[in-house]
């Protein structure tokens, strides 16, 4: 049986919400596990998988040490960061890091307009197979979009750190996925239950292994 190790990440608390999914759905997931069919034409049937979840503090200075941490302690197959993202109207896959930082609010000292890392790329493309797991999302009726950016605040800063540090190691798959906020009806305009946001983030989990287990380049969907 080959033997799968996740890091999903999330952030701590969040001023004005009450639910943060991107704490919640990391720890159900660890929890309740992914899920997978025993059937013996899944290809997934014969993996054995450990998910990890670490929370991060939402620092541009602090988050991606603490995560690095916890790569460098669990050296896994696969990593999903994930984050709040309080416009998104659903899943919100992430394809694009860029090589930005600009605070929306100059009083906390935080970084205006510079580069995450000066002498690195402008930006670096996810990692994940957002083909299947949006294909994954229309049978479960998930809403989703692709995203072309994950802003320029903390999760697009750790998102590139996290790409970048992914561009040195073999066989790791990294992205970041976002949630929309946590809402109790499935029909609200903007958000999603929090069962919805979980079964999404399984879906992208179980999608990495698969792409993991047989790349291929028809996956990674670009544009
Ligand atoms: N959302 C913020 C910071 C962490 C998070 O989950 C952002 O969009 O950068």
């Amino acid at each position: 049986m080959q033997q799968f190790s996740v890091v999903i990440s999330g952030f701590d608390r969040y001023d004005g919400i009450d639910v943060n999914p991107s704490f919640e759905v990391p720890r159900a997931l660890a929890e309740q596990g992914l899920g997978i069919s025993t059937d013996i034409d899944n290809p997934l049937s014969d993996v054995s998988v450990t998910i990890h979840t670490v929370s991060l503090p939402i620092s541009f200075t602090d988050s991606w040490p603490e995560l690095k941490r916890m790569l460098d302690a669990v050296r896994p197959d696969i990593v999903i960061a994930t984050g709040l993202k309080r416009s998104a109207r659903g899943i919100a896959l992430e394809r694009c890091a860029t090589n930005l930082m600009d605070a929306a609010n100059p009083e906390d000292a935080a970084p205006r307009r510079t580069p995450i890392d000066p002498e690195g790329p402008a930006a670096y493309w996810t990692r994940l197979p957002l083909r299947s797991i949006l294909r994954d999302f229309t049978v479960e009726d998930i809403p989703a979009t692709l995203s072309s950016d994950a802003g320029t605040y903390v999760c697009n800063s750790l998102f590139y750190r996290l790409m970048h540090w992914n561009a040195s190691q073999e066989r790791v798959l990294s992205g970041f996925v976002s949630f929309p906020k946590v809402v109790e009806s499935a029909h609200s305009p903007q958000g999603l239950p929090l069962d919805r946001q979980i079964a999404a983030c399984r879906a992208v989990v179980r999608e990495a292994i698969r792409y993991h287990l047989r790349p291929s380049s028809e996956e990674i969907l670009l544009d």
